[in-house]
């Protein structure tokens, strides 16, 4: 069990973008480890290896749904499909939500922590974490697309 720091507001490193992993050494599966757990610590939904400084394509998801402990290495997005309209957060941006409009289901393709391809549908809060995720791979955060922030007393 290791946390990492998670880097928060107007860290640089948040706005740039990340290389693809070319191999899974011992390293890598180190981080995907501790993203693990710094993201339960957090009580995240998701976390993006950018957020505690690691600029490389290595995502975990776990929605707390049916798919727990996803692992997307160098993943992209081949289908979006409708749009949901809703809340987000993000751990990076510690205080804050706001409304984003998102894809309603969206289709990854990735490496999972073996290396092996996958592709995987997502709907409704998968779908969002998949944009939130590799949008945050992108150097872009939600922050730039909320539409309406919501009020915090
Ligand atoms: O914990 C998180 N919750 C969340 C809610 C709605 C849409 C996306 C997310 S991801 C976020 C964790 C995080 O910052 N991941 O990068
Ligand atoms: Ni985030």
């Amino acid at each position: 069990m290791a946390l990492r720091n998670i880097r928060i507001d107007d860290d640089p490193i948040l706005r740039k973008v990340s290389r693809p992993v070319e191999k899974l050494d011992q390293r890598t599966q180190t981080l995907i480890d501790d993203m693990f757990d710094t993201m339960y610590d957090a009580e995240g939904v998701g976390l993006a290896a950018p957020q505690v400084g690691v600029l490389k394509q290595v995502v975990v998801i776990d929605t707390g749904e049916e798919d727990e402990k996803m692992v997307l290495i160098n993943p992209e997005i081949i289908r979006e499909e409708g749009e949901q309209r809703g809340q987000e957060g993000c751990l990076s941006f510690p205080g804050k939500a706001g409304f984003v409009t998102r894809p309603n289901v969206v289709t990854v393709r990735a490496l999972d922590r073996e290396g092996n391809v996958f592709e995987k549908t997502g709907e409704g809060l998968l779908a969002r974490a998949f944009c939130h995720e590799i949008d945050h791979l992108k150097g872009q955060v939600y922050i730039d697309k909320v539409e309406e922030w919501v009020k915090r007393e």
